[in-house]
């Protein structure tokens, strides 16, 4: 049978109010973007009738403004699952329009099929490829594409001319059987593949084609700054001295990293540390900077959910597959993330707090405990099963008036059980091996900004001081209390506590 093209406009009108869309992508990489795009424009023409229209979203992590933009801005997402860093989506969350689960993003594809969330209506899927008899060649990233394609009993493939064919073999897709039928998944390195190059679906089910030519809305990045390259150098040099005296293998072990500048600034670090040999990654995001090292020779192998990277550069990737083809795959998250083969890799996992308290807890989700910054991602996918897991921030944020190390957090992603390694452009905190008391000072004296040095060691001076983890229920939330009264939390009056 042959496939019917149709344009997104039309596509967009199958979707009805109530609807749980399934998509493609991971970040704004291998997103389908036209009928979302289109379908805001629907939800806007309802609300002026005054008809409701909300449906909900289903995705591997973020997306780019032409879904989580467009719909929040037209009111149009009535739930969604899992990150995304979108402003628009942000503010419309914390204005209590849109319910937001922020699942750990290797769950996503598995509540899914074991029904949490409810029967996905229809899948859109962004394709470099798709064959009469049902083969799916996804572009960008893996996400949650395989297990929503299954599920869905109608899909859309948009079909993207931005992502060239030569990038049809770069995908390894492959979905584990759900419990009580599951096996291990037999990755034991890397580069291991596993699956199939495509999804395969009914065709019958493939209810439109759209041909699209609309590149990824991949997000550059900010020129390094000091900063954020004394944080990598601190990473670099950390990783670099545990493996000389034997705690890493010499040969090194697979990286995680997450996203953004701190995340490119400390592969930059690592990537020209000549002590570390060259490494592999077994991550859920690869960036730029990863890319350049491929053909540095300094990195060896990625195996990733996603290339977000931007487009030149996933234009020269695809324009040089001879080169890249051995040294990629993408997976889908539930793989790229998943605990078991991350555990059994030894994956050295980097990602990054918004703060962190004196004990090792960390927040990587909320401003000031309430309102919520993007999502936890992959972040704890990696650190709960980690060979060693490190988290890094600037020690303070906002011209100082904001300590990123606190006495307790004020929501907690990551807890003192999971953390091993807190970096700021202050230094190393190794809580490995170490008590919560022994862990306090290791933070303080060697990450906390000199600004709040002080303040964190007369917070514990007013803590009794004895007990296993030392609090002042009354004032562990001071700073941030303070942070709302005044703006600065150097203006903290522990006495005021007492
Ligand atoms: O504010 O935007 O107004 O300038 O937070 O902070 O320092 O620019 O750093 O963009 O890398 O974001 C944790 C949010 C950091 C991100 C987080 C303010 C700060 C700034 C952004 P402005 P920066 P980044 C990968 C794996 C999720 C966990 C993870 C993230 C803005 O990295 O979402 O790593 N991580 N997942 O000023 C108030 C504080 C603050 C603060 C920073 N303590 N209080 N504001 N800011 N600290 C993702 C995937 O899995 C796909």
């Amino acid at each position: 049978m042959s496939l019917n093209h149709i344009s997104a406009a039309e596509a967009a009108s199958l979707i009805k109010h109530g609807y749980n869309i399934g998509l493609s992508g991971f970040t704004p990489a291998g997103t389908a973007k036209a009928v979302t795009a289109e379908l805001a424009k629907i939800a806007e023409a309802e609300h002026a009738k005054g008809n409701p229209f909300q449906v909900s979203i289903f995705t591997g992590a973020s997306t780019g403004d032409s879904c989580d933009g467009v719909l929040s801005r037209a009111k149009a997402i009535r739930y969604r699952a899992p990150y995304t860093t979108n402003a628009d989506f942000r503010a419309a969350v914390n204005n209590g329009e849109i319910a937001y689960n922020d699942i750990h993003l290797s769950q996503m594809a598995q509540e899914l099929r074991y029904g949490f969330m409810g029967d996905i209506d229809v899948a859109i899927i962004e394709a470099c490829e798709v064959t009469d008899d049902g083969k799916i060649y996804l572009t960008a990233a893996g996400g949650i594409s395989p297990t929503v394609c299954r599920l869905a009993p109608r899909i859309i493939v948009e079909l993207n001319a931005a992502h060239s064919k030569a990038g049809m073999g770069l995908h390894d897709v492959y979905e584990p059987l759900d419990p009580p039928g599951r096996r291990e998944i037999p990755i034991y390195k890397p580069s291991d593949r596993i699956g199939t190059p495509y999804i395969q679906v009914d065709p019958r089910k493939i209810v439109g084609v759209v041909d699209t030519d609309w590149p990824d809305e991949a997000r550059g990045f900010s020129d390094p700054d000091p900063l954020t390259d004394q944080i990598g150098r601190n990473v670099a040099d950390f990783l670099a001295a545990d493996m000389r005296r034997g705690i890493i293998p010499s040969s090194f072990l697979p990286l995680q990293s997450g996203v953004g500048n701190i995340a490119n600034a400390v592969l930059n670090a690592l990537g020209h540390d000549n002590t570390i040999p060259p490494f592999e990654m077994y991550t859920e995001v690869i960036q730029n900077s990863v890319i350049g090292l491929i053909r540095e020779g300094r990195i060896k192998f990625g195996s990733t959910c996603s290339l977000t990277v931007t487009n030149d550069c996933l234009d020269d990737i695809y324009r040089d597959m001879n080169f890249f083809h051995d040294k990629l795959v993408l997976r889908p998250s539930e793989i790229s993330n998943h605990p078991e083969v991350v555990r059994r890799l030894g994956v050295i996992s980097i990602n990054t707090a918004i703060e962190a308290d004196i004990y090792g807890n960390v927040n990587s989700t909320h401003i000031g405990g309430t309102r919520m910054m993007n999502g936890i991602g992959g972040s704890g996918d990696f650190t709960r099963n980690a060979y060693i897991s490190i988290f890094t921030c600037p020690s303070v944020a906002k011209e100082g008036k904001i300590s990123a190390i606190v006495p307790m957090v004020s929501h907690a992603d990551h807890t003192e059980h999971d953390v091993n390694i807190v970096v700021t452009e202050q230094g190393v905190a190794d809580l490995r091996g170490k008590s919560p008391k022994e862990r306090a000072q290791a933070i303080i004296e060697n990450c906390a900004h000199p600004d709040y040095k002080n303040i964190l060691r007369d917070y514990l001076k007013q803590t009794d001081g004895k007990a296993q983890t030392p609090h002042s229920i009354r004032a562990a939330l001071g700073m941030h209390a303070e942070l709302a009264k005044s703006g600065d939390m150097r203006n903290v009056d522990w006495g005021k506590y007492l």
